[in-house]
């Protein structure tokens, strides 16, 4: 119901799972690659969030672009239903099967395939974990133009398939800028080759953004090329405490001008946010523990200049006080410090999981707005719920979170369709950066025209004509069924 995307039927269009499909994954893929195993199965069939629960009987665990091929040629010829996995980190419900689709995992497929020391330009495939990436372009010098809370376990692919934005987009721009190619496999086991490593590539249409943010509806992402940013030497951290919301908006606006060139993140979050971390995730501590602040943000800047850049920051940390802005600050003062700070920020989804149930949303609203309908929230659901707003405030992402001792329609139906018809009503989006899996399948025309929903359709059913890629997602379930 409502956050579980509403009530779905499973389709009669697809069929079940026989030994016969077994075998077959068998013989393509080796037994060891077709997994019946009942752990790894139940992890395969939950969220991250324990939220959302499929009923796969089975995993398959190609190696490489032709076996996914293969899987796919099969799997449509016989109208049989998959989910693309990578990590397993979204948070809107796309990456397990609503029933008994067969999972796709691309775990086995994470080598790096090539790496341009020149222009930067990274190839690999697409089950390369995140932090693992990060890791090989520090060596060499460089760093991903995106970060995330779940680097350790998502996927590039998966990176890729949600067009996930993260910490640093506020400086690198999102992945249509920065992912150079894709190599995908279409539904009928076409492989489309536009792996391609070239900046400017104007030839035709630009079908390689129909993968980023698909959310594997139009295909499976085998492999893919990415331009990466150089490692640059000074990297600074400071954390703020702010009276009321109006000064972190201001303080952005500053930032903008006064940090321009070297602003690296923009991140802030709300008393209720830092008390709930503090609360539940061990050694996490306010900078600030004496005073009572409403709102804390954390910048981070990343130049090629040591001491002017850090320089520039305390000035700017000063003058913010000065004017007040800011009423609290500190400047990290080694990359410890500055990992604290980021804890307090990236450590909150994990701090929601820990005390209880939530409903989650993921908005891009104005910025001179985005804290509304979090306070209208708060006043909606009086003290059934703890009510917490934080996100990437340089973006205007908001991630407004409900945290309840656990799930209850009463609650859910005070929070939507309020918080989509609220969105809507100030032209923001119902999906900032995580998707619209099956949680807002039927929600899209809050944020899409029915003409612009009718051009997906067509879409998918020009890529995917018997809708066996991750059924019941993205699209209304009137559509995909
Ligand atoms: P999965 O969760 O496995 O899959 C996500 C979707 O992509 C599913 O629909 C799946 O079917 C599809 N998919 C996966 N791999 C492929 C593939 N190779 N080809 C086609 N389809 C595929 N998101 C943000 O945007 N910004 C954040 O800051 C952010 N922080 C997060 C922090 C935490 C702690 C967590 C748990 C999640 C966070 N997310 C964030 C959510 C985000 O969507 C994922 O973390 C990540 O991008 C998904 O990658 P994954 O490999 O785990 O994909
Ligand atoms: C973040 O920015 C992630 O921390 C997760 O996008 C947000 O859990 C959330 O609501
Ligand atoms: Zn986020």
């Amino acid at each position: 119901y409502g956050s579980m995307g509403g009530v779905v039927q499973r389709s009669p269009r697809f069929s079940e799972l026989n030994d016969d499909d077994v075998r077959y994954f068998e013989e393509i893929l080796g037994n060891k690659n077709v997994i019946q195993d009942e752990d790894k199965l139940s992890a395969a069939n939950i969220d991250w969030m324990h939220k959302y629960k499929g009923a796969s009987k089975l995993i398959l665990q190609p190696c490489n672009t032709d076996q996914v091929s293969q899987i796919l040629k099969y799997c449509n010829s016989r109208c049989l239903a998959v989910v693309p996995q990578g990590g397993n980190t979204g948070l809107v419900g796309g990456s397990v099967p609503v029933f008994d689709e067969v999972i796709v995992s691309l775990s086995s497929m994470n080598n790096i395939i090539s790496f341009d020391k020149v222009s930067g330009i990274l190839v690999c495939e697409a089950g390369c974990i995140l932090e693992n990436i990060m890791s090989y372009l520090d060596n060499e010098g460089f760093i991903m133009p995106l970060d995330l809370g779940a680097k350790g376990s998502c996927q590039i692919g998966g990176n890729v398939s949600t067009n996930a934005g993260g910490l640093r987009l506020v400086r690198y721009g999102s992945l249509h800028g920065s992912v150079l190619g894709v190599e995908a496999v279409l539904a009928n086991g076409t492989v489309l080759d536009m792996l391609k490593t070239l900046r400017k590539d104007n030839t035709g249409y630009g079908l390689k953004h129909l993968f980023i943010g698909s959310e594997g509806s139009l295909g499976i992402v085998t492999k893919v090329s990415i331009l990466t940013p150089p490692k640059l030497s000074s990297v600074n951290v400071a954390f703020l405490a702010c009276k009321d919301y109006s000064c972190c908006q201001k303080l952005l606006q500053e930032a903008k001008r006064k940090l321009g060139e070297i602003l690296s993140a923009f991140e802030f979050l709300d008393s209720q946010s830092m008390n709930l971390v503090t609360n539940h995730l061990e050694g996490a501590r306010n900078p600030f523990p004496t005073s009572l602040h409403n709102f804390y943000v954390l910048i981070e800047t990343t130049g090629s200049d040591e001491s002017s850049d850090k320089q520039k920051l305390e000035a700017f940390l000063l003058g913010s006080m000065e004017n007040e802005l800011v009423s609290d600050g500190v400047l990290a003062q080694d990359i410890s410090q500055a990992s604290t700070f980021w804890r307090l920020r990236e450590g909150i989804s994990e701090a929601l999981m820990k005390a209880g149930a939530v409903y989650k949303y993921d908005l891009s609203i104005p910025v001179e707005n985005l804290y509304n309908v979090v306070e209208e929230m708060r006043s909606r659901l009086g003290d059934a719920a703890n009510v917490i707003g934080y996100g990437h405030l340089g973006d205007s992402n908001l991630h407004l979170n409900v945290s309840v001792p656990q799930y209850d329609d009463k609650i859910l139906s005070q929070i939507e369709p309020f918080v989509y018809e609220w969105t809507s009503k100030h032209r923001g989006s119902i999906s900032a950066e995580h998707g619209v899996g099956l949680m807002k399948a039927n929600e899209i025309f809050y944020s899409q025209s029915r003409e612009t929903v009718q051009m997906m359709t067509s879409i998918k059913n020009l890529m995917d004509p018997n809708h066996i890629l991750n059924p019941y997602k993205v699209l209304p379930h009137s559509i995909t069924s």
